[in-house]
């Protein structure tokens, strides 16, 4: 059975491949977007996390005939009223300038104090089939952002989160220690027992 990553964000692409790996789910080939021809990529419309992830799986369901996966995240700050949230990659108005995003929220945040800083990632992932069955579930991970950038891991907003119960960002962490206990990982997991069902189908 085959089965798409329909994003076109590399880094999450590379931590969406690597969860799935890491749960080996025999049976199942996993293509990424540059394993089919191109289609038009969805505008991303709705205002929350899960009809944005719908809408790019079924686009891609669509596109391929193939069963996809989508997932759409960003991070919602609690005194940013939750934004940047669903425009977490374009909140700067430059679509995946990791840099200029990060910053941007920096600012916005200025000198808050450390117990207003709270923010969380989300994470909702859709696998939509062929035969039209979703599979819509969410991830979230808590944390706090910190004022200076520190670490290389990951992307994104992760030099700036700290997340609960951690001294690292999570850009500090290893992958694996990340994908664990982060929004994606939790929200793939959620969908491994539809995956299960897809490899054995
Ligand atoms: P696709 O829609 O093609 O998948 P995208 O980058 O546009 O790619 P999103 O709209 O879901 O995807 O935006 C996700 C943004 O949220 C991403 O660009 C990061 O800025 C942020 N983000 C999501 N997960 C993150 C993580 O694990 N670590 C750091 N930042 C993250």
């Amino acid at each position: 059975t085959k089965l798409l990553l329909a994003t076109r964000n590399a880094k999450k692409l590379g931590e969406l491949r690597r969860i799935l790996a890491a749960e080996g789910i025999d049976g199942i080939e996993v293509l990424g977007l540059a394993d089919v021809p191109e289609f038009p990529e969805a505008p991303e419309t709705a205002p929350d996390f899960e009809g944005n992830a719908v809408a790019k799986a079924r686009d891609a369901v669509a596109a391929t005939g193939l069963p996809a996966i989508a997932d759409d995240s960003g991070i919602a700050v609690d005194a940013l009223n939750g934004m940047p949230g669903v425009l977490s990659a374009r909140w700067s108005g430059r679509h995946g300038d990791d840099e200029a995003n990060l910053d941007l929220v920096l600012g916005q945040l200025g000198d808050v104090p450390d117990e207003r800083r709270g923010a969380q990632f989300v994470c909702a992932a859709a696998l939509v089939l062929p035969s039209g069955e979703e599979t819509l579930v969410r991830g979230e991970w808590r944390g706090t952002l910190v004022r200076a950038r520190r670490g290389t891991n990951g992307f994104g907003y992760d030099p700036i989160f700290q997340p609960d119960g951690e001294s690292r960002t999570s850009a500090e962490m290893d992958p694996a220690e990340k994908d664990a206990v982060s929004h994606r990982g939790r929200a793939l997991r959620a969908l491994l027992p539809a995956l299960r069902e897809l490899a054995g189908a």
